[in-house]
């Protein structure tokens, strides 16, 4: 089963590859990786509990769920934004413009603040969450992909293998893990979420989230979210699974995708371990 999702994700993948020249080739070879190694992890299924409206602009890089609300960035040169989103109805009730030089990334929230960063620019920003005025802007090296915290330290997804820890209030790196899926690096880890001591992840590209030892760097499992309908039906190639939001008190799971019009609330379904 998981082969054939694999080949039809590897074909998906193929489509968008001839997209972005350069890194086609690593990329891919790392997709191949990736989805030869999940033979052999657990994998689990998605059940809907609930379907909420999503804005179909969005091109989601960042989300997450925090006192009744989601809080979600987009990226795109031109159109990134930082938002405050109500979650049953998906309007969007308050937005900043991010400069429109840049594409924004992963989102994270911190004390009274929202913490994002950009692919390219090697600039993040601080913002008053309640406000969304800019308070601060840090560098640092290498892409932002994705952002979440464990309580003590934010956590940033690059697109390598590496999963870097930083400070908080100073954005100065702490510590650094290398993710591997049996022994093999995995790359193209996205939008990111901490869920119950595991750093969760969407494989770009696929339908996949990978569940991380934030300890060890590996590879514990994989969410497959396949069977939602948004993710079955991708007219543009870039609509790819991308957004995940843990509502910690209530142990909700929240996941929606670039330019998905639903975002869904969902239930994982018990592990299969495919035989080798
Ligand atoms: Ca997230």
């Amino acid at each position: 089963m998981i082969r054939r999702l694999c080949t039809a994700r590897l074909a998906a993948f193929a489509a968008l590859r001839s997209l972005i020249l350069g890194l086609s080739l690593v990329l891919g070879l790392s997709l191949a990786w990736a989805c030869a190694a999940a033979a052999a992890l657990p994998v689990q299924g998605v059940e809907v509990k609930a379907v909420y409206p999503h804005d179909p602009k969005a091109f989601t890089q960042g989300l997450l769920y925090l006192d009744g609300h989601l809080y979600e960035s987009t990226g795109l040169v031109g159109r990134s934004t930082l938002r405050r989103v109500r979650l049953s109805d998906g309007v969007v009730l308050q937005s900043k413009a991010i400069a429109p030089s840049m594409f924004g990334e992963g989102l994270v929230n911190w004390g009274d603040e929202l913490i994002s960063v950009t692919w390219q620019d090697r600039v993040g920003f601080r913002w008053d969450l309640k406000t969304f005025a800019l308070r601060a802007s840090f560098s640092y090296a290498g892409e932002g992909w994705g952002l979440t915290q464990d309580g003590r330290h934010l956590i940033m997804s690059d697109g390598t293998p590496v999963l870097r820890f930083f400070d908080p209030r100073t954005f100065k790196e702490v510590r650094r893990v290398r993710m591997t899926v049996e022994g093999r690096p995995l790359t193209n880890f996205n939008e990111i979420e901490w869920v119950k001591g595991e750093v969760w992840g969407n494989v770009w590209g696929t339908n996949f989230i990978a569940r991380v030892d934030p300890k060890t760097g590996a590879v514990k499992g994989w969410i497959d979210l396949s069977s939602l309908p948004d993710a079955a039906r991708r007219p543009d190639p870039d609509a790819v699974a991308n957004g995940i939001a843990y509502d910690s008190r209530g142990d909700r799971i929240f996941v929606t995708g670039k330019l998905w019009p639903r975002l869904y609330e969902v239930r994982l379904t018990a592990p299969r371990v495919p035989a080798r």
